[in-house]
C-alpha cells in the first residue's frame, strides 16, 4: 500500500484591500468592542398606605439588604418619593418588580415600583 504525505490546507495569501491578482483572500484585522449589557434599576415609589416595616422586609427579602441599609432605602423613598433597591440586567430587574408587586397585591398594600435604564 501506498502512502500518502498528508497534504496541508492552502494558507490565504494577504494582500492589501484593493490589490492582489484576483485568485487571492483579502484578509483585514478589525478590532472587535463587545457593548456591556445595558443595566436596569429598581425603583421603589413611595405611598401613604404602605406599611414602613412591609417595605424593610420586602428590600430584605428581594434584594439581600440587611435589616439596617433595608431601613436607610425606605426612608429615603419615604422622604424623598423613590429610591433604588438595586441594579440588575434587563430579566433580573423585572423580576424583581414582578415579585414586588405579587407581594404587595397578595398583602393588600398598594406599593409600586418599576425598573428604569440606568443613565
Ligand atoms: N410612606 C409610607 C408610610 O408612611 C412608607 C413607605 C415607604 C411606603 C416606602 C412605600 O416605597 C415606600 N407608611
Amino acid at each position: 500500500m501506498a502512502t500518502q504525505t498528508p497534504s496541508k490546507p492552502p494558507v490565504p495569501t494577504i494582500q492589501p484591500p484593493g490589490g492582489g491578482d484576483g485568485d487571492s483572500v483579502v484578509m483585514e484585522r478589525r478590532a472587535q468592542r463587545v457593548a456591556p449589557p445595558p443595566m436596569f434599576q429598581v425603583v421603589m415609589l413611595n405611598d401613604d398606605y404602605t406599611p414602613m416595616e412591609f417595605v424593610v422586609v420586602v428590600l430584605q427579602e428581594f434584594f439581600n439588604k440587611d435589616r439596617e441599609a433595608a431601613t436607610q432605602i425606605m426612608l429615603k423613598i419615604h422622604l424623598d418619593g423613590r429610591g433604588v433597591c438595586g441594579v440588575y440586567s434587563r430579566d433580573v430587574a423585572s423580576t424583581k418588580v414582578e415579585q414586588v408587586l405579587d407581594a404587595a397585591n397578595k398583602a393588600g398594600h398598594p406599593l409600586q415600583c418599576v425598573s428604569e435604564p440606568v443613565e
